[in-house]
């Protein structure tokens, strides 16, 4: 019979959607306890610097306060902090670390 009520023909864009994923920094803060050489080690451990890269880093957060790990997807931070977290007590150490979104 004649063709009769809404169309069915819908028209879809195809979209190349190469989506960039949200990027979060890993922090680490100075305290006045958490021994120079521990900080140095979870630095080598869980974030794949030598010990030259550790070092700068190390004495960055003693000096300023506060310091730059690396950048990941939400999910890694969030495992580095924990790890650094669970690591630090562990160790009877009071060593922050904390994530923030790019
Ligand atoms: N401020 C600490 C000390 O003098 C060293 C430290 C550096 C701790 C970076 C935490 C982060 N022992």
């Amino acid at each position: 019979g004649t063709p009769s009520g809404p169309s069915t023909s819908v028209i879809t864009k195809v979209k190349p959607k190469t989506k960039r994923p949200n990027l979060y920094r890993v922090l680490i803060l100075n305290d006045d306890y958490t021994p120079m050489e521990f900080v140095v080690h979870v630095l080598e451990k869980f974030f794949n610097k030598d010990v030259e890269a550790a070092t700068k880093i190390m004495l960055h957060v003693h000096h300023h306060g506060i310091g730059e790990c690396g950048v990941f997807t939400y999910e890694i931070a969030e495992t580095k902090v924990t790890q650094v977290m669970d690591f630090a007590r562990k160790h009877q150490h009071p060593l922050q670390c904390v994530m923030e979104k790019k």
